[in-house]
């Protein structure tokens, strides 16, 4: 009877910790700054514009982060076109979002400050317009 008291206090206790680490975690659930961005194609133009908060609007927009913050990048589509979202630099591709409404998100560790592209592959988008950059400014 009584072990089974302390195991249940033990129980209790690491369920509280890593409910107490959780909160303050950030990772994949827990990202530090997420953006959001929408495709759009005017005329030939193939672009990526800012869905909300302070990119909103904007075209191809500056995405600035902190280095070594988890960073949170997610992808709607608003033309019916293939597209996706690549950052070679922090080797990340996103899946591919073929239908108006469709997402993908991102999820990814900036591990250097700089300046970086983030683009469309496909279809010659980033020819056509689809690039912008990712700013990593260091912590
Ligand atoms: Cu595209």
């Amino acid at each position: 009877m009584m072990k089974t008291g302390v195991f249940f206090i033990s129980l209790f206790g690491v369920l509280a910790l890593m409910i107490t680490a959780g909160a303050n975690a950030t990772g994949p659930d827990h990202p530090a700054v997420s953006y959001t961005l929408t495709s759009e194609m005017k005329g030939e133009k193939r672009l990526f514009v800012g869905a909300g908060g302070k990119i909103k609007g904007m075209v191809n927009p500056d995405l600035f982060v902190n280095e070594w913050d988890v960073v949170e990048i997610t992808l709607i589509n608003g033309d019916n076109l293939n597209h996706h979202i690549a950052i070679p630099n922090f080797h990340i591709l996103s899946e591919t979002v073929s239908e108006k409404g469709k997402k993908t998100t991102i999820t990814f560790v900036p591990f250097k400050s700089g300046g970086f592209a983030y683009y469309c592959l496909l279809d010659n988008h980033r020819a056509l317009g689809m690039e912008g950059k990712i700013v990593v400014v260091k912590k």
